[in-house]
């Protein structure tokens, strides 16, 4: 395991010029905040560093990491085969040797033009990575290779640098640098960007987007003290936190707003109240046309619920496939329930899915798989 002080020197070494960077499926606001903030930093350093584009990514996040974003038609073999010279079709050692103007497209640094060895890059191509050197593959805020999304499987077994903050880390990669108190991977990204170099307004917000979506914009009981004064660091350089703060924290859309109108209005109490049963059937979402961005988070609202210690989200993800979100007490713990049904999580948010069964057949199974792992009365 790396340190944060090995973590920054591997990534500011030769070896780590041309940098792929993954995040997970149904991207959050960390894995997409670090991400972008992460290439941020790497660009000021001259190199080449872009994030794979998400499948899943919603319009909320598109905003952070457009920037980044490795254009979709970029081949992967070039990827998987980059740095044997031969090989490698973008290879062009007849790069003109002055400097162009600005690409608008290129990050310039701000501070030591001599220090970008790539200054020498025409637009189009060339740029997108330094002709016959490795590309690296860091993943972030990953516990595990199958969250890997769709398309990037192939990068399974390949990762150079994993950096997360899960307790359940499985240490994928071929070095690996975990944080399992921190309440986002965005307070880890902020040591090693710190080591690397001065935090810019570029780096710091999609720093504070990882770091406040993370931790429920600072009222989740993972918010520590240290994830406070990162937030406090990032603020001082100027960024606009108050429009995030707003479009993630105190905004929903009407179809959200109807969408759990409609979901209280259904909602099953049971064992005196304490627990909940929330569910969307696909019935419910294609008829209001919701979104994915409509559909973030909905498990949160259970809990909200005065008295409730047990919340059931239930999800219709296509005809009888249910996903369920369980969000918990110390009474009851979610994983040992989810874990009955094949899922599995932390002590108080865990998830599972159950295929093939009708609405009444999936609550009725979750709410046998609660009864056993606790004293609820049903
Ligand atoms: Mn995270």
């Amino acid at each position: 395991m790396l340190t944060v002080r090995e973590t920054a020197e591997l990534l500011t070494g030769s070896d780590y010029d041309n940098i792929l960077i993954l995040t997970h499926i149904r991207p959050d606001g960390d894995t997409i905040g670090c991400a972008a903030a992460l290439c941020a930093g790497l660009r000021r350093l001259g190199k080449h560093a872009y994030m794979l584009s998400n499948p899943g990514l919603t319009e909320h996040m598109k905003p952070y990491c457009e920037l980044y974003e490795l254009p979709e038609d970029y081949p992967p073999e070039r990827i998987i085969s980059a740095g044997n010279a031969e090989e490698n079709p973008e290879a062009n050692p007849e790069t003109p040797e002055e400097s162009p103007e600005e690409n608008p497209d290129e990050i310039i640094l701000d501070e030591n033009p001599d220090e970008n060895p790539e200054a020498d890059l025409e637009s189009g191509e060339e740029w997108i990575f330094k002709p016959g050197k490795k590309i690296k593959i860091i993943s972030v805020d990953i516990a595990t290779e199958n969250l890997f999304p769709k398309n990037a499987e192939m990068y399974k077994g390949r990762v150079d640098l994993a950096i997360d903050h899960h307790p359940s880390f499985e240490e994928f990669g071929k070095n690996n640098i975990v944080r399992p108190d921190a309440a986002a991977c965005g307070e880890l990204l902020y040591d090693i960007l710190c080591a690397m170099g001065r935090i810019t307004p570029e780096i710091a917000l999609p720093l504070y987007v990882a770091i406040a979506t993370d931790c429920g914009c600072f009222a989740y009981n993972n918010t520590t003290a240290h994830t406070h004064s990162v937030a406090s660091a990032l603020m001082r350089t100027g960024i606009d936190y108050q429009t995030v703060n707003k479009i993630f924290f105190r905004t929903k859309s009407r179809i959200r707003m109807q969408l759990e109108a409609a979901m209280l209005q259904d909602a099953i109490f049971c064992d005196q109240n304490r627990i909940v049963i929330l569910s969307v059937p696909l019935s419910l979402t294609r008829g209001m046309n919701a979104t994915e961005s409509d559909l973030e988070e909905l498990s949160s609202l259970g809990g909200q619920i005065e008295g409730v210690d047990c919340a059931v989200t239930m999800r219709e993800l296509e005809p009888d496939v249910w996903k369920f979100s369980l969000r918990t007490g110390k009474r009851i713990n979610a994983t040992e329930a989810c874990k009955l049904l094949g899922g599995g999580g932390h002590a108080a948010a865990a998830g599972c899915t159950i295929r093939g069964a009708s609405y009444e057949e999936a609550r009725a199974r979750m709410l046998r798989a609660i009864v056993r792992v606790s004293d609820a009365q049903i």
